[in-house]
Parts: C-alpha cells; structure tokens; sequence
C-alpha cells in the first residue's frame, strides 16, 4: 500500500500541527473537557508513527539529493522522535525519568523543534496535486487515523483520569518553571485584598471547606480536603461590578480570572486538616477547583479587582 511521498509530507505537517494545537489546549483544560482533546493529541501521535514508514521512503530519497542543512533535517526527526517517545512513557506509565518527568521531555523537545519544523516546511515547501487527493488515497488516510484512534483505546493512559494524570502521592512541591520556594513568616506576612489587609490569624479563623482535586499539567492529581477562606468573602460588596480579579504570589507569579468565577476560588491555609508547609504554599494558597495546577497560586500576597478582561493574561504562567 502506497501513499505518494507528497500526500505523506502533507499529513505529518496537519498531524504535527494537530498536536501542536491539542497539546497546548490540554494544558488549560482539566476534567472531562481535556478527554476528546488528549484523545486527538494521543491519534495525531500514533499517526505519525505510522507514517514513518512512507516517510523514511520520501526522507531518504531526500538525503541522497546532498542539500544544505540536512543536518536540520535530521535534528527535527530526532527531536519529534524524543517527544513522541515521551508521549508514550507517559501514556504507559513512567511518570519520572530521573530528576525530569515524561512530560518534561516530551514538551521540552516539542517546543524545541518548532523552529526547525518553520525551517523545514520554508526550504522544502509541501507540493501537494489535486491528484493526490483521489478516492483511493482518502482511503488510505481514513485507515490510518482509525488504526490510531483504536490504538489510543490501548494505552494505559485512556484507563486514568481525562488529562491523562496519575493519582499521585502529593509531590513535595511543583513548580510551573522557575520559581523558587519562599520561606516566608506568617506573623509578618500580610494579604493585601482590595483595598483591606489580613493578617494570617484573621484568615486562619475560616473554616471554608472545599475537597477538590489538583491537576498538574506535569502528569499528576491528587484530590485533597482544602480549608479556609472563599475569597469572595475578602472582596468588597460591588466587586461584580468589575471584570477580573487577579491572583499574586510573593514571588511575582500570577493568573486572573473571572469575577464571576470568584464564587469558586478558596484561599487556603491547610489542606487535609494540617497547615500547609511551605513547598504547598503556606501561609497561604489558591485553590481552583476544576482548573489546572498552574492556576492554583501559591504564596499569595495580593488580590486586586479591576476591568481588564479575565483572558489579559499570557495563558501559561512565564516563570
Ligand atoms: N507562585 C507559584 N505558584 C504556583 C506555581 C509556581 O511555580 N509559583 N506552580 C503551580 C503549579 S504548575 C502547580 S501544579 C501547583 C503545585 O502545587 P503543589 O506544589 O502544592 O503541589 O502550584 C501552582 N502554583
Ligand atoms: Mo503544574
């Protein structure tokens, strides 16, 4: 069964854009909302690999022609080889691979390759016919992507949580990048909140409880009891009148949300009864129920209300 060499350079492009995409779009989502995602990010995975049999057809060919920069060539297979890779120690259930987790490669040589994948679809543009494009060859296609999105069903990680996570024993701390863990000191520490000021004792006599689970775009969850205050109590009475309320850390880090998502932020002192230590956040972190770990801040010092729209925020956290 053949496929023309410029129908496979064609599909691994849409493929690795199609991966690209749910993969980014993973990292927001949590629950039930990231399963059809993951589910086309794990088939847009699978079907690369089965490609590659065409491909080392159409790539040797292309060796042999001596051209500038093969080297480039080669770096971008092997680097979507690694990720690739990854994606599958993850899936089947290797969440640590030394001091880095699956994901960590898997995502790092992602984001390395793009640069490449840019070079190489600039010098070697895609030359698809309309020819390419008969009944056969759709064919041909759908039977790939049916054989891919039967073998996601086979990965053990279509039998754990919809993102894909394991349940974990709660890390000791997890941070999105590069930020340190501040040792701070509850009897001077001070949150600043619209306009009034608390004292950790002030907050600490809150027993608001939520259990919720936190979803680490890293690979892991864990649902824990979280305790004390929901933080539209701390808000003035027309806080609604504004569009966003913004989040943030001793240590810079930040996210913003929707006033009318206030109702379900908690700022929380302890979790499973016990104060949180400081790689947790103590003396005091944010817990959103139903979004990834990246958005539950930690360390908080600040809350401020204003009308920027709840999305005037990078979507990933840069430190
Ligand atoms: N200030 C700050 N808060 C942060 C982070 C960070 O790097 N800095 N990392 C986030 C990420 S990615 C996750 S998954 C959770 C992890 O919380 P934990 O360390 O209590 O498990 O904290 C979030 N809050
Ligand atoms: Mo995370």
């Amino acid at each position: 069964m053949g496929l023309p060499g410029r129908l496979t350079n064609a599909s691994l492009f849409l493929l690795l854009g199609l991966a690209f995409a749910t993969g980014w779009l993973a990292f927001e989502l949590s629950g039930q909302s990231a399963k059809a995602v993951l589910w086309l990010h794990a088939a847009a995975g699978v079907a690369i690999v089965l490609l590659v049999p065409w491909k080392s057809l159409v790539a040797r060919r292309g060796l042999r022609r001596k051209r500038s920069l093969r080297w480039a060539s080669v770096v971008l297979a092997a680097g979507i080889a690694v990720s690739i890779a990854f994606g599958f120690v993850h899936s089947a259930g290797h969440p640590n691979v030394g001091y880095l987790t699956a994901m960590d490669f898997h995502v790092g040589a992602a984001v390395c390759v793009i640069p490449f994948l840019v070079w190489h679809v600039i010098a070697r543009p895609l030359r698809l016919r309309s020819t390419d494009l008969g009944r056969r060859n759709f064919l041909k296609g759908g039977l790939v992507a049916a054989s891919a999105g039967l073998a996601v069903a086979l990965l053990p990680s279509a039998r754990r949580a919809p993102t894909g996570s394991f349940e974990a024993a709660y890390p000791v701390a997890t941070q999105w990048m590069f930020d340190g863990v501040p040792q701070l000191d509850a009897r001077s520490w001070r949150l600043a909140a619209a306009g009034k000021t608390w004292a950790y004792d002030d907050l600490a006599g809150f027993s608001d409880r939520v259990s919720a689970v936190i979803d680490c775009t890293g690979g892991w969850y864990s649902e824990q009891v979280w305790e004390g205050v929901m933080l539209e109590r701390l808000l003035p009475a027309d806080a609604r009148s504004h569009s966003s309320v913004n989040v943030i850390s001793h240590t810079g880090y930040s996210r913003r949300f929707a006033i009318d998502d206030a109702g379900r932020l908690l700022l929380a002192t302890r979790m499973a009864g016990a104060a949180l230590d400081a790689g947790h956040g103590y003396p005091l972190r944010l817990v959103v129920p139903g979004a990834r770990g990246f958005n539950w801040v930690k360390w908080v010092i600040a809350i401020t209300i204003d009308d920027q729209p709840s999305w005037w925020q990078p979507p990933f956290p840069l430190q």
